[in-house]
């Protein structure tokens, strides 16, 4: 079966930004007088719920039902956190994990279609891209599909059968590459063959369905990827 493209997620996957992620969310909170801190144990388990605004969400009603935040005060504190994100990411606070960068240039060289999936937002994603790829990073994405674009955030297929849509492709001429049980779940309801690099809060997940699991993408080329399909 050809390859006719690669879908990336991009927090855990591209980078380890979920660091960067904490940091931005607590520096949010400090910044709006909330008590609220996410230590790094606390942030995994609230990596179960993906998007920002969803996590925030879940913080309240799991670890302090008496805080009551309308939507509107939730989306924005959001919005502050994303601003902050993107200036912690302008900064340097991000690198893309080995492998990564060699991957998508090559696969653009050989002129296969690339792609984003992600429940993040399309500002983190710019800032994450251009600050490690360059000015016109954007540029070698065909599709980008992310955050709020679906209604329904990872593990649920939408946000991967957007990009598919974009794409206009068969999901099994592709390839997604994800860090996450969500993210694989996402993927594979959408039809998507899947490759999982793990990262730092994803490590023991359950894997089960994937193509290959492997510590990072370091040394994976476009011969090693249409193997697996
Ligand atoms: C990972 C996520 C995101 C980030 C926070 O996204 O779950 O929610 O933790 O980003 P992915 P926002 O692995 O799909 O890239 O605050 O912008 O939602
Ligand atoms: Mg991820």
């Amino acid at each position: 079966m050809c390859l006719d493209a690669i879908l990336f997620d991009v927090d855990g996957t591209l980078s380890e930004t979920e660091e960067v992620h904490r940091r931005a969310f607590n520096e949010t909170f400090r910044a709006q007088g909330l008590s609220w801190r996410w230590s790094r144990h606390l942030y995994g388990k609230l990596l179960k719920v993906t998007g920002g605004k969803e996590r925030i969400k879940h913080y309240i009603t799991e670890y302090d039902p008496g805080a009551s935040l309308s939507h509107e005060e939730i989306a924005e504190l959001h919005r502050r956190k994303t601003a902050y994100y993107v200036e912690l990411i302008g900064s340097g606070e991000a690198r893309l994990r080995p492998g990564v960068a060699d991957l998508i240039y090559e696969a653009h060289d050989a002129g296969m279609k690339l792609a984003i999936a992600t429940t993040t937002s399309v500002p983190n994603v710019e800032a994450l891209l251009t600050g490690t790829l360059g000015a016109d990073a954007m540029k070698l994405f065909d599709a980008v599909a992310a955050g709020d674009m679906v209604p329904v955030k990872k593990p649920a297929p939408d946000i991967y059968l957007k990009a598919l849509d974009d794409l206009n492709l068969d999901p099994k001429r592709c390839i997604a590459i994800e860090d996450s049980e969500n993210g694989l779940r996402s993927a594979l309801a959408a039809g998507v063959p899947t490759m999982i690099t793990v990262s730092a809060y994803t490590k023991g997940q359950d894997f089960s369905g994937a193509l290959s699991v492997v510590d990072s993408l370091a040394g994976m080329n476009l011969e090693a990827l249409r193997e697996y399909i």
